[in-house]
């Protein structure tokens, strides 16, 4: 386990925390391997069904370290598309590719990659003093780690646009009221209400859960027939888990599902 990036499994929820605090959480590159080796770690083991993304301090990612990239210490301009190949790119597909729920909880501001690594997660909870920051134009870059992707499908272009453009802030509030995340959160209840979501997912019926999130990532990319085609197999699928024949016996007998996850 590597010091910038903190994991720790309880009640199946490895909760991942992002752990370079003096510098907002800002990824370098051991940061950058550790957190895809702890995302790796809940695709690898049957016990951990869910993921809590969180970060230490007073924020939740500033995005690239730019401390990394300052062109004052001479050389060629940096190959950022290289960067992006070798870096991010494989962890936002981790990240979606995961067949568990991916809880994130953006505990301060959230800028650059940061905000849209966050925005990469299945559920977002933001304490309410966080707020969103696309801070690629501020440097001369783009929006990158999904958020030209992301940002237009959930939010829309207009919204997109500006945000992108201006760099401006947006509040964890106003976020929530855009749908761009689930919920702004008073500061003191984040990691509490994060905590208890995390661990309600990871009791659930991981298999059906990877499936529906899988479905629904679908869709913006698929017509309605190629999506019925696949809620039939994944529902074939779920039809066919322990989790199901669980769900349905507990409805029967009164009682709660007790899931395994299979
Ligand atoms: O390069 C590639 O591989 C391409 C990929 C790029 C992906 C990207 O994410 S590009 C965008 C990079 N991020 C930014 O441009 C954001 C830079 N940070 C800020 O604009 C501000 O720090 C914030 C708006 C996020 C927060 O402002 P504030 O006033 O709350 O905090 P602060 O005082 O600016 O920061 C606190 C400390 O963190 C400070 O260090 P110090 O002075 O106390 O020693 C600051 O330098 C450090 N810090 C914050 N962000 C970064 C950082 N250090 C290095 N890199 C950062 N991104």
């Amino acid at each position: 386990q590597s010091e910038s990036i903190l994991a720790t499994l309880e009640n199946g929820v490895l909760q991942i925390t992002l752990n370079r605090p003096d510098k907002l959480n800002s990824f370098n590159e051991e940061m950058h391997m550790a957190l895809r080796a702890a995302i790796q770690r809940a695709h690898d083991e049957p016990e951990i069904r869910a993921v809590l993304l969180t970060g230490s301090g007073r924020g939740f990612c500033a995005g690239q370290d730019l401390g990394d990239r300052d062109p004052r210490k001479g050389g060629p301009a940096p190959d950022l598309g290289h960067t992006l190949d070798t870096f991010y790119n494989p962890t936002l597909r981790l990240i979606r590719n995961l067949p568990k729920p991916v809880v994130c909880a953006v505990n301060g501001v959230a800028a650059g990659a940061g905000a849209n690594i966050a925005f990469a997660c299945d559920i977002v909870l933001a304490a309410e003093s966080a707020k969103f920051i696309q801070a690629f134009s501020k440097i001369g870059l783009v929006p990158d780690a999904g958020g030209s992707w992301s940002l237009p499908r959930i939010i829309g272009e207009p919204r997109a646009k500006a945000l992108a453009l201006t760099a401006e802030p947006l509040p964890a509030t106003t976020a929530a009221d855009w749908g761009l995340i689930w919920k702004a959160l008073p500061d003191d209840q984040l990691m509490t209400e994060a905590t208890a979501l995390a661990q309600r997912l990871a009791a659930g019926p991981t298999l059906g859960l990877g499936l529906t999130k899988q479905l629904i990532q679908a869709a913006a990319s698929q017509s309605l027939d190629q999506q019925l085609d696949m809620e039939r197999d994944c529902q074939q699928t779920a039809g066919r888990s322990a989790d199901y024949a669980e769900g349905v016996t507990a409805f029967l007998e009164k009682r709660k599902a007790e899931f395994t996850g299979k």
